[in-house]
């Protein structure tokens, strides 16, 4: 069975005690590869390697740094079909997914960052003649970068590609659930020859991997993309460091659909932001607010809708859904839909796990699920569930809505869709979330200033804003 093995100062080395933890297929439930169980041994030697190295690359020409991302994503690139067929069996999605969002995301992430740097400016200001202030922006160090399971490859880039533009190097922890396109990309880097240890990748679990990097006195810049519950642990173990932090962490998002919306485009909308992914996307709109005058039309159109999604094999070019990321998490997914249950919630379509036949018959899918009849306030309308769970609420006026939209303690994202221009500026302007869309679902920029209000993160990457958190502002006053 393929070993998965960490990748430390350029070099592909096992983990220091020997031992590995089972990797799962989840479309089928099999063990197909064994994932380093690495501890504090690995990260020091990672920490040290990449200290080491940023004694070179943060003093390598921004021209150079360039180059050599650039390379890396056309390195990556050459690899797609791989990668592709990787994530989907790793993760349980569906390969179409893969080739149209996560990997062709990773070269991107890596082109856009590798572009932004010799395109950036900073600060300058001028005292009346008196003096001139100015700011450089200088790379702090090693940047331990956590990432989660649900775009694997897509995340993981989506912070190690400004950290190491910027100067960086970097100790990243891919989560334990899908480690095999982290595993990849670093055959990729040595084949792309990416300077000894600037990246350097350690797999194992949150509590023995992930805690003694975040808490490695080397590490003064920590970001993590993951649960509400492990960026909270994060924060309180990194804040008497005094490290740089920065948390994209779960969402409720809401997705309001006005009775004057466009009909059509709202439903699709509305099952894709629902479904997307078998739903976990932190983006994903899991609370369906509908008006009053159209809920019942909107509602039977939904239902017919997610009829039509075919859930089945991920390697199927005709599936919409696919597996859930493992057992535990279905079952986390059906505990809650069996509590919508007993809280008095109709299921009106899906609710159960799906078993397909032959070889996928211990595969982890669950059906897509619409719920209604549930009010705003109880559990399966705050928590998070990131699954094909899909919660329906009518709602009569706009003020009434923005009040649920924003009750609960996250506040990542949320959708209008109405053909009132005035009433969706003034919606998006009073609802408590860090990225608004109106009349669409994820449509990303990578320029914007991405994340997430209340329990929903701290701070902002994307753009300009990631090449600042990675890297510290110093003010040089001179004298006139
Ligand atoms: O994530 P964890 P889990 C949500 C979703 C999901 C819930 C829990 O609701 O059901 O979080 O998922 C690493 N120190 N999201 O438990 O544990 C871990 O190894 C350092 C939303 O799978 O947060 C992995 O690499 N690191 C989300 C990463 O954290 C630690 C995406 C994320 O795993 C650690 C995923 C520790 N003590 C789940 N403990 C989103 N925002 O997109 C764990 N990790």
């Amino acid at each position: 069975m393929e070993k998965i093995l960490n990748y430390i100062n350029g070099e592909l080395v096992a983990p220091t005690n020997g031992n590995y933890l089972d990797n799962y297929n989840p479309s089928n439930g099999e063990v197909y590869s064994l994932i380093p169980d690495s501890e504090k041994q690995d990260i020091d030697n990672a920490v040290v390697a990449a200290k080491e190295a940023f004694k070179g690359w943060s003093k390598t020409p921004k021209q150079k740094r360039s180059d050599i991302l650039m390379k890396l994503a056309d390195t990556i690139e050459k690899y797609s079909d791989e990668l592709i067929k990787a994530e989907s069996k790793d993760n349980g999605k569906p390969e179409t997914l893969a080739a149209h969002v996560d990997i062709p995301r990773a070269p991107a992430n890596i082109r856009f960052f590798a572009g932004a740097i010799l395109h950036d400016s900073s600060e300058m200001h001028e005292m009346d003649g008196m003096a001139i202030n100015y700011t450089l922006r200088q790379p702090i160090g090693v940047a331990a970068c956590i990432s989660p399971w649900n775009l694997p490859l897509y995340l993981l880039t989506w912070k190690i590609a400004p950290a190491l533009a910027a100067g960086n190097t970097v100790v990243a922890k891919p989560s334990e659930v899908t480690p095999m396109t982290a595993y990849i990309l670093s055959k990729i880097c040595i084949e792309a020859g990416l300077p000894k240890g600037v990246l350097n990748i350690v797999h194992g679990l949150g509590s023995k991997t992930g805690d003694p990097l975040t808490t490695h006195p080397d590490t003064p810049i920590v970001s993590f993309t993951g649960g509400t519950v492990t960026g909270k642990h994060i924060a309180t173990v990194t804040a008497p460091m005094f490290k740089k932090l920065s948390l994209e962490l779960g969402g409720k998002n809401p997705n309001i659909i006005f009775s004057d919306a466009d009909f059509d485009k709202s439903v699709s909308m509305a099952a894709r932001a629902a479904f997307t992914n078998q739903g976990q996307i932190c983006l994903c709109g899991s609370r369906l607010f509908v008006q009053e005058e159209i809920y019942d039309k909107f509602r039977d159109a939904l239902v017919t809708k997610t009829s039509k999604l075919k859930l089945g094999d991920p390697k199927d070019t005709t599936s919409n859904l696919g597996a859930v990321v493992s057992k535990d998490h279905m079952e986390k997914i059906l505990a809650k839909i069996e509590l919508a249950r007993t809280l008095g919630g109709n299921i009106l379509i899906g609710g159960e796990r799906e078993i397909l036949e032959g070889e996928l018959k211990d595969g982890y899918y669950v059906q897509p699920t619409i719920i209604e009849g549930l009010s705003s306030d109880c559990d399966i309308n705050q928590e998070e569930i990131f699954g094909p769970v899909v919660s329906l609420i009518p709602f009569k006026t706009e003020e009434e809505v923005v009040e649920m939209a924003n009750s609960t303690k996250y506040g990542l994202s949320a959708s209008i869709f109405t053909e009132n221009i005035s009433k969706a500026h003034r919606v998006a302007a009073n609802i408590d979330s860090g990225i608004v869309w109106i009349n669409t679902w994820l449509l990303r920029d990578l320029r914007i200033p991405f994340g997430g209000m209340k329990h929903s993160g701290v701070g902002r990457e994307g753009g300009f804003k990631s090449l600042q958190f990675f890297t510290e502002p110093k003010n040089v006053c001179v004298k006139i």
